[in-house]
């Protein structure tokens, strides 16, 4: 793999470092023997799934711009930072990168890591809850939450896969191997989900947030309706689309919200909330779209989210 990791250097001072000088490649992470939990980066770089749904492209180029916004974050003192690389697929086929996402989203579980997938389109979300599953001990419940302003739940085109149905393929799964669906959507924009969606997936069992949760005045029931998702499963695949956000601060995704939330104190409340309750098990940025972006600001933003997730992530034990 190519590494293109570099950015500031404020000296050795340990507290002065940053992501760029304390990653390493996760190929070497067998002789490092951490005994802080490792953060493993994977790179999902398609803009299959987003064609496959006729949305704008650009998610190919989101991993390697999202990890250079990363590059000068502070290092974290917790967690190990490791790059496993981009994940490949087969040009157009939307299920050969999922299912190529999910085998290093496997392995990295297998190595006792937190998958942090850098998007891409959304179908990688499908690909992240699959390889958890596969790599999880019989009977253990993997929820979803989704920051989203989509439901995700839309049926394939054709029996094939695409960036609007990642979470429909998870319900399928879930069905066929008669395990419990949980999927918490936050974040949802009335003017982009039909009303035969909505109850679609709602019947299916998914718990549909919309955005107007996101409010000072209602952020008590929101972390508590946040508590009692969590209460329900074992591990969470943590996923945030940019979409979820207001064009204003996250212009450069395929689907920008005029209306979406902001990355604010009550946003920022809700999902330490999840973070801190030691059940996320891997995490996600979705449809970062360089070509997109407006001087880069929803890369950054991607970071910020990041760095934020990273301070308050407890781990499964
Ligand atoms: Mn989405």
């Amino acid at each position: 793999m190519t590494w293109t990791w570099r950015g500031r250097d404020d000296g050795p001072d340990p507290a002065a470092q940053r992501w760029h000088q304390v990653i390493r490649p996760w190929g070497a992470m067998p002789a490092t023997r951490a005994r802080r939990q490792p953060i493993v980066v994977i790179g999902y770089p398609t803009d299959a799934g987003v064609r496959a749904n006729f949305g704008r492209v650009g998610t190919a180029d989101g991993p390697n711009v999202l990890r250079t916004a990363c590059a000068n974050l502070p290092a974290p003192t917790a967690h190990t930072l490791f790059d496993a690389g981009d994940v490949a697929g087969a040009g157009d086929d939307v299920e050969t990168w999922q299912q190529s996402l999910a085998a290093a989203v496997a392995a990295v579980r297998a190595g006792g890591g937190i998958p942090l997938i850098l998007g891409g389109g959304h179908d990688q979300a499908y690909g992240h809850w699959l390889g958890t599953v596969q790599a999880a001990s019989a009977g253990t419940i993997v929820g979803c939450i989704n920051f989203d302003a989509h439901v995700d739940m839309r049926a394939l085109h054709a029996g094939r896969a695409h960036s609007g149905s990642p979470y429909a393929q998870v319900q399928a799964w879930s069905e066929a191997y008669n395990l419990p669906f949980k999927y918490l959507l936050l974040g949802m924009q009335s003017p982009h989900n039909t009303p035969a969606l909505i109850q679609a997936a709602a019947g299916s069992g998914a718990q549909l947030v919309d955005a107007d949760a996101f409010h000072p005045c209602q952020e008590a029931q929101l972390l508590q309706l946040v508590d009692r998702f969590l209460s329900t499963v074992d591990l969470v695949c943590l996923s945030i689309d940019l979409d979820v956000f207001s064009a204003a601060v996250a212009p450069g995704v395929s689907a920008p919200s005029p209306m979406g939330i902001f990355p604010d104190a009550t946003f920022r409340t809700v999902l330490r909330r999840i973070t801190a309750s030691g059940r996320v098990s891997g995490i996600e940025i979705a449809e970062c779209a360089p070509n997109l972006d407006v001087g880069g600001r929803t890369a950054r933003l991607g970071a910020a989210l990041i760095d934020t997730i990273v301070r308050s992530l407890t781990v499964p034990t």
